[in-house]
């Protein structure tokens, strides 16, 4: 038996002076003395160290889980050290559903489902409870994990767009405007035509509008289609991109082809309803 504890009363001494307590309130207060120095919790790592069986602490930088860890991914082990055998650990602040522990281990885990993101999230604060096994003396750590930031590739709406450009369409003519966003906070993006445009026949600037390039003009006779890869690259250290395809047709008047698939969809509807009629 360690610590410098006294049982003052035992359980049951305790539970008839609780019920007498009940029986005639103001005759003998009732202390909380519930805690027993056989089960007392007398301190956690996981990985930093507190000396108090109540704590909190902070998980050391080197220590931070990367965004965009695996499900399964070990974030922590709460481990208490107790002057007797600590019992299962209890999650009690699972920090919105983010961990699952093992009650053996004390192995914090990134639970099925969930994922890690320093962007809106750069903590988690968890609570693991520890018992002696038959939930007295326990222990309860609040665990303040760092999520460390991973650079994010650039990303556009849609992979795939449709375009179109009436034939002999000159400089400046507005193709479409074909933005990213970037995830990490305060990354710029550059924007490129990656292949398909081997004439230079268009332009894509940093608003993401692509264009006709300057002095160039579309000729359908010669050039009917094009399909041009965009990148969207950021400015991190080591730059990562985004990619989007646009199908781009040259067309006699682009509205003509609208109107054409227009018609196109009236004669299919009015075949549909002479059939059911
Ligand atoms: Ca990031
Ligand atoms: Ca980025």
């Amino acid at each position: 038996m360690g610590g410098g504890f006294q049982l003052l009363y035992t359980n049951y001494e305790i539970d008839q002076i609780a019920k007498r307590d009940e029986r005639k309130s103001d005759v003998f207060p009732v202390f909380p003395l519930f805690f027993s120095p056989e089960a007392a919790v007398t301190g956690w790592t996981a990985p930093g160290v507190i000396a108090t069986t109540d704590g909190s602490f902070t998980i050391l930088a080197e220590n931070a889980i990367a965004e965009g860890s695996a499900v399964g991914t070990s974030l922590f082990t709460a481990t208490a050290t107790a002057d007797n055998a600590v019992g299962p650990y209890i999650l009690v602040d699972d920090a919105g559903g983010k961990g699952t522990i093992d009650g053996g281990t004390g192995v914090v885990s990134l639970a099925t489902g969930q994922t890690l993101d320093f962007e809106t999230a750069p903590t988690l604060i968890f609570g693991v409870k520890a018992t002696d096994g038959t939930d007295n003396g326990v222990g309860t750590a609040t665990i303040t994990l760092t999520i460390s930031d991973v650079n994010e590739a650039p990303a556009y709406v849609e992979a795939q767009f449709t375009a179109c450009v009436e034939d002999n369409s000159g400089a400046d003519t507005l193709v479409g405007t074909y933005t990213a966003t970037d995830p990490d906070a305060g990354d710029s993006i550059t924007y490129s035509i990656a292949t398909g445009d081997t004439n230079s026949e268009f332009a894509y600037g940093t608003d993401g509008q692509l264009k006709v390039a300057p002095s160039k003009t579309l000729d359908k006779s010669a050039t009917p289609t094009y399909t041009l890869v965009l990148h969207a690259t950021d400015d991190d250290a080591a730059p990562l991109i985004g990619t989007a395809t646009v199908t781009l047709s040259v067309e006699s008047t682009c509205s003509g082809a609208e109107a054409i698939g227009a018609m196109f969809a009236s004669v299919l509807l009015s075949a549909i309803f002479s059939c059911l009629i």
